[in-house]
């Protein structure tokens, strides 16, 4: 088992990389978590719910502004690969995956803000498990945005450098993801969920009980269909938000939906009926959290689970069966479900400190046979503030 941090991965010393790689000295070196989802599941892009906490892996940004027009970046997680192009322009698309992701950010801000006035060096290095579901890609985002805003000056805050961030990832990247992942990274508070109202964008605070820890258990399944299926999903959701002449799931309840079963596509009345049903749970949870009612968010995360694998189908067997191992163990004592967008990644518990070591020991025994041979890397966090500069 590792914890949160220090992980197999640590980031790199990226003010000394700064100065190794580009001879720039760091004038700030800027933070953003990556973020683990307790309930409210393809919610967010359904103007719904969501109840997500930030975590201890990150990503990190150091800066140092420059004389010219140029912006150069190194990926210190990618061999120190590089990135270069100017800061007047909106950039075009790289070839290398992981520049697109720091070109896109550097784009929407262009279009806000108007062309950078001068160049910048940064080096980026960061820990959030890739691919794993644990929001890589926002934490990066994040991070270039904040770095974006502390460098310029710029009139953005966290919630803007957020929605700039989910711009970038819609527009630039290509990926059609709700504003969840970039919001809890930007504003994520140490010790709390955060429920966030995806219309309104209000949040409240929901503190984390501290008899229970956050486990994160990835499933190294390779989250392969998860960009095609997704955007199925959302054509799903808009389908059904169209038969109801409204602009999104949340405007629909149970009972109208229950009502026109015999209207709706099969299919889309049950991605339906798990959003209307997990936008409830969510609300329900936050108040369960709230009020130390482990059993009751037992009940939701179970419930939510069930929902993502029978109505939404996003779960796969060997996440099916690690909630089911988890599960045995710890029983109404804490609550087990997927987290993410689905098709793989991860499992997240809330357990009791003194199941931690029973509930590990269960994932090591079980899991390998349940999984076609997979072994299963459990991390253990604490809720941890957002993106801010160290
Ligand atoms: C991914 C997306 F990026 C989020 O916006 C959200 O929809 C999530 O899947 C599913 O809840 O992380």
């Amino acid at each position: 088992m590792s914890t949160c941090q220090p992980s197999a991965h640590a980031i790199k010393d990226t003010t000394a990389l700064l100065k190794q790689e580009l001879d720039a000295t760091a004038t700030h070196v800027i933070r953003a978590p990556g973020r683990v989802n307790l309930i409210g599941e393809h919610t967010d892009y359904n103007d719904g719910f969501v109840l997500p906490c930030a975590i201890d892996f990150a990503t990190e940004v150091a800066i140092a502004p420059r004389t010219d027009n140029r912006i150069r970046v190194v990926a210190a997680d990618y061999d120190n690969q590089r990135d270069e192009f100017a800061a007047g322009a909106r950039p075009q698309h790289s070839d290398k995956g992981w520049a697109n992701y720091i070109r896109g950010v550097v784009d929407v801000f262009i279009q806000r803000f108007g062309p950078l006035p001068h160049g910048l060096d940064m080096v980026v290095s960061g820990n959030v498990p890739q691919g794993a579901g644990l929001s890589s890609s926002a934490a990066l985002e994040v991070a270039v945005g904040k770095a974006l805003q502390t460098a310029f000056g710029l009139d953005a805050s966290l919630r803007d450098i957020a929605l700039l961030g989910q711009q970038a990832e819609n527009e630039f990247v290509g990926c059609r993801c709700g504003i969840m992942d970039q919001f809890i990274s930007a504003l994520g508070k140490d010790g709390h969920a955060l429920l966030i109202d995806c219309r309104s964008l209000e949040t409240e605070t929901a503190a984390i009980p501290d008899e229970l820890r956050v486990m994160i258990i990835d499933s190294k399944v390779q989250r392969g269909l998860v960009g095609s299926e997704y955007n199925t999903r959302r054509e799903q959701c808009e389908a059904a938000a169209a038969h109801f002449g409204v602009k999104a799931l949340r405007d629909v309840d149970l009972a109208q939906l229950q009502a026109a079963r015999d209207e709706l596509d099969p299919l889309v009345y049950r991605r339906a009926h798990h959003v209307i049903t997990e936008n409830a749970r969510t609300l329900a949870a936050a108040q369960a959290l709230r009020a130390h009612d482990v059993e009751r968010l037992s009940t939701l995360m179970a419930e939510s689970h069930a929902s993502m694998r029978d109505d939404f189908a996003i779960t796969v067997p060997p996440i099916d069966a690690l909630v089911e191992i988890i599960s045995a163990v710890i029983g109404k004592r804490g609550g087990v479900r997927m987290t993410g967008g689905g098709f793989g990644g991860c499992v997240v518990a809330l357990v009791p400190d003194s199941l931690v070591d029973e509930v590990t020991q269960a994932v090591q025994r079980d899991y390998p046979a349940r999984s076609g041979g997979l072994v299963a890397q459990i991390h253990l966090c604490r809720a941890r503030e957002g993106a801010h500069v160290l």
